[in-house]
């Protein structure tokens, strides 16, 4: 977009007077905020008005999360004018880092909402037409503060800054019906530029609201007692994210959400496309769509129902749901994967339901093993299974987690349609992950092999040769990040870290399987280490949480309050001030994100192998020249594929291994050989951690007795993992060291969101 400081400024104005009554002088900071975004809304509708119109054929991206992180400073990258418009508004005495206030959108739990945001970039970026179709939650995930060392929730009042970035389509308006309730759906649409390119596609989030407004009337005339109930819950659908991560809650209002948003989006699509004059059977012709995991998998009968209700027989139906419906799995955790009470849904959805009933009827009656294969089974909706048999294809997110989908969780299924199952591994967008959040890195190597890495990530590898030569410019910019993020943290946290110290980082939604407890034991194992005078001259290091909980995890959150004990001990010992810091940041979010990615020197990926689908942050952290401390779970092996084991720290028990140890584990002999585990572990009962609620004995109870003690095998990959740690802290500093940081950052390039959403768009969409 071509830049015009008069033109800028003066849209800005305008804005002011008309929506604000005030001017550039007495504009305050939300004021300004609103102003500058719409301003650029402004000049940037032109190209989107094009895309909008355009007749090419697109795919819709279903998502109940897009966690989009801060619209502002992304959006003016993307379109060339970060620094013009930082220019323009010090010009008239305004900083353009005021607006680091600006909640963020917050609307996902983790990994699988940021990645659809990654998608999004990337999708505009390379000039594909793919469109986010999600929910426009009121609150979003969220806000945590620590009480005590506990995790509190407050409610994510993320439109407290207003919502200059999106535009309200009342025209697209459509009703969405429920047994017991019918309500209105308003699409919300957020331009999403493509960088420097002119290309811009939409993100589509829809907010119910009460069908009373809309037709006020009918609601006089007829049904108003009935209604008035209605009415009342209708808004309750969109007001708020549910926190889970990775669990599955079997909450109705949650399936309510997930067919509010589906049926919105292809009653908005197919509407428009018979409008056209086109024949419903032709659809696949103009649009295909992602189902992002599973839950958005109820659009699969929703287009089913829409198609017959339409005129189409059920083959008919069925045919268009197969070459339209592609469907991305992110989890193998079996607590994770949807089910649905079949009693439940025909309840809510009883037109719905009889869709699902005839693609079972249909599956049997292709004489399979219903035993193997099965899509309700002892009155249990099985969403992913709905999914494999209807879509063309079924994707995994790693190479790993691809083949664990073939030979363990959805094995039966691969063995009959092997042709569905392709891996797309994920990516993250350089834009914002990069040129955003570490400017200086990125015109570091600009200087060096030019800027078209940053939409061809692979040719980060052309700073190879010169590594020795960037070496002294990449530590003193990584050396900045963390005085940075120590800045940051001593505002935000009240915590004092020194920069010089080494930044090692576990950042991640707070989950047993990613073995937060593993990195927490390891601290209190170096600390009595230290104290003891076993361990001496140890490398000073921070150790750096960041995660949240779903409220209603128990053993999560008893994780965080031992974390916070544990940095109330450690902090609070003088005999250790010089040489350990630990500190668990409070409200983890994209934000926060952004600035410890690029200031961390060790990336904590510790997942018990198998567990971890892909994982995302583990490539934030490369790209930033950091090396991983990990197991070889997930984006994890390729990651040492594509940089080099040697150039990582992998530990641990292997998928094999774990499938072997779980035969027979029991962590108690391993406990009782380690007495420095043993002393770690038994802090959290003997009186060295202070705890009053019992949180941090069930915790101790689940590591060492009952049914399954210590699931996730942190005690077996114990020594292994003091193994890696230790040597990683000891090569700290070296000039080996060093070249492996930046060895990392070259050899990123299979891990852009670009060659990701290409693949999807060439094996998947075929667009
Ligand atoms: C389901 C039903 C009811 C309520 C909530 C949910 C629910 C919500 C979110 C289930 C799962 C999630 C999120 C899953 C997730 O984020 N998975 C992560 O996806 C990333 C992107 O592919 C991977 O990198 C991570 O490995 C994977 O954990």
């Amino acid at each position: 977009m071509k830049f015009d400081k008069k033109v800028f400024l003066a849209d800005v104005e305008r804005v002011l007077h008309a929506d604000y009554a005030c001017d550039l002088k007495s504009a305050g900071r939300k004021e300004l905020y609103n102003a500058v975004s719409k301003a650029v809304m402004e000049e940037t509708f032109d190209d989107w008005n094009r895309a909008r119109k355009s007749h090419r054929r697109r795919c819709g991206y279903f998502s109940a999360e897009f966690l989009m992180g801060r619209a502002i400073y992304s959006n003016l990258l993307n379109l060339g004018i970060l620094e013009e418009a930082g220019e323009a508004l010090r010009s008239v005495g305004e900083d353009i880092n005021q607006f680091e206030e600006v909640e963020d959108a917050a609307l996902g739990n983790g990994g699988l909402g940021r990645l659809a945001a990654c998608y999004l970039d990337a999708a505009a970026s390379q000039n594909i037409a793919l469109d986010g179709y999600g929910i426009r939650y009121r609150y979003g995930l969220f806000r945590q503060t620590f009480e005590n060392g506990f995790q509190h929730e407050e409610g994510d009042d993320w439109l407290r800054w207003g919502d200059p970035w999106s535009v309200r389509v009342e025209r697209d308006t459509v009703l969405v019906k429920f047994a017991d309730q019918t309500v209105r759906a308003v699409p919300y649409d957020m331009p999403v530029f493509g960088y420097k390119n002119g290309v811009v596609n939409t993100l589509r989030l829809w907010q119910s609201e009460p069908v009373q407004a809309f037709d006020f009337s009918a609601f006089n005339e007829m049904k108003g007692e009935v209604k008035a109930n209605e009415n009342f819950n209708a808004t309750k659908i969109t007001d708020v994210l549910y926190p889970n991560d990775n669990t599955m809650v079997g909450k109705i209002l949650r399936l309510r959400q997930q067919y509010f948003m589906v049926s919105a989006s292809l009653q908005d699509i197919v509407g428009k496309y018979k409008a056209a004059g086109k024949d419903l059977r032709t659809l696949p012709e103009k649009w295909c769509f992602q189902l992002n995991d599973t839950h958005p998998v109820i659009a699969i009968p929703e287009l089913l129902r829409i198609l017959r209700s339409e005129g189409l027989t059920f083959e008919e139906a069925f045919g268009v749901c197969a070459a339209c419906f592609n469907f991305t799995n992110h989890t193998i955790m079996a607590e994770a994967l949807e089910k649905w009470d079949a009693l439940a849904l025909s309840d809510l959805l009883p037109d719905v339901y009889e869709q699902i009933v005839a693609c079972q009827q249909k599956l049997q009656s292709e004489g399979v093993d219903t035993n193997a294969l099965y899509i309700i089974r002892d009155n249990v909706v099985h969403m992913a299974n709905l999914a494999i048999y209807v879509a063309s294809h079924v994707n995994g997110v790693a190479e790993i987690h691809t083949n664990i989908l073939k030979t363990q969780t959805f094995r039966s299924w691969y063995e009959r349609y092997p042709e569905k199952f392709v891996n797309i591994t994920n990516g993250i967008t350089p834009r914002r992950w990069m040129l955003l959040n570490n400017p200086e890195m990125a015109r570091l190597i600009d200087g060096k092999i030019g800027t078209h890495w940053h939409t061809h990530l692979p040719e980060l590898k052309k700073i190879m040769p010169f590594i020795d030569e960037l070496l002294p410019a990449f530590k003193r910019i990584k050396q900045q990040n963390k005085q940075k993020l120590a800045d940051h943290i001593r505002a935000h946290e009240g915590i004092d870290l020194a920069p010089d110290f080494i930044f090692d980082v576990q950042v991640k939604r707070l989950h047993e399987y990613k073995r937060q407890m593993l990195n927490a034991l390891s601290v209190l194992w170096y600390y009595f280490g230290i104290k003891d005078g076993d361990i001496t001259d140890f490398p000073p290091t921070a150790f750096i949480f960041g995660a949240k909980a779903a409220p209603g995890y128990y053993m999560a959150k008893a994780i965080i309050k031992f974390i916070n004990e544990v940095a109330a001990l450690v902090n609070g010992d003088p005999a250790v001030a010089g040489k350990m810091k630990v500190v668990f940041v409070q409200n983890y979010n994209v934000s926060y994100a952004e600035k410890i990615v690029c200031a961390a020197d060790i990336s904590e990926q510790i997942s018990m192998a198998g567990m971890e689908a892909s994982g995302t942050s583990n490539m934030k952290f490369m790209l930033g020249g950091t090396v991983t401390l990990g197991t070889l779970d997930g984006a994890n092996v390729e990651i040492c594929e594509e940089a080099g084991r040697e150039n990582n720290y992998i530990f641990g028990a292997t998928v094999e291994e774990v499938a072997a140890v779980k035969q027979y584990y029991c962590p108690r002999e391993i406990i009782e050989q380690n007495p420095r585990l043993k002393r770690a572990l038994e802090t959290l009962v003997d009186g060295t951690l202070s705890d009053d609620s019992g949180m941090l004995r069930k915790l101790y109870e689940s590591m060492t007795s009952g049914y399954e003690p210590d699931r996730y095998l942190v005690l077996y990959d114990f020594a292994d993992y003091i193994r890696a740690k230790t040597q990683l802290l000891y090569d700290f500093g070296t000039r080996e060291f060093d070249r492996k940081c930046l060895v990392n950052m070259a050899s990123v390039g299979k891990f852009s969101a670009d060659r990701s959403v290409c693949e999807y768009a060439k094996r998947i969409w075929n667009l």
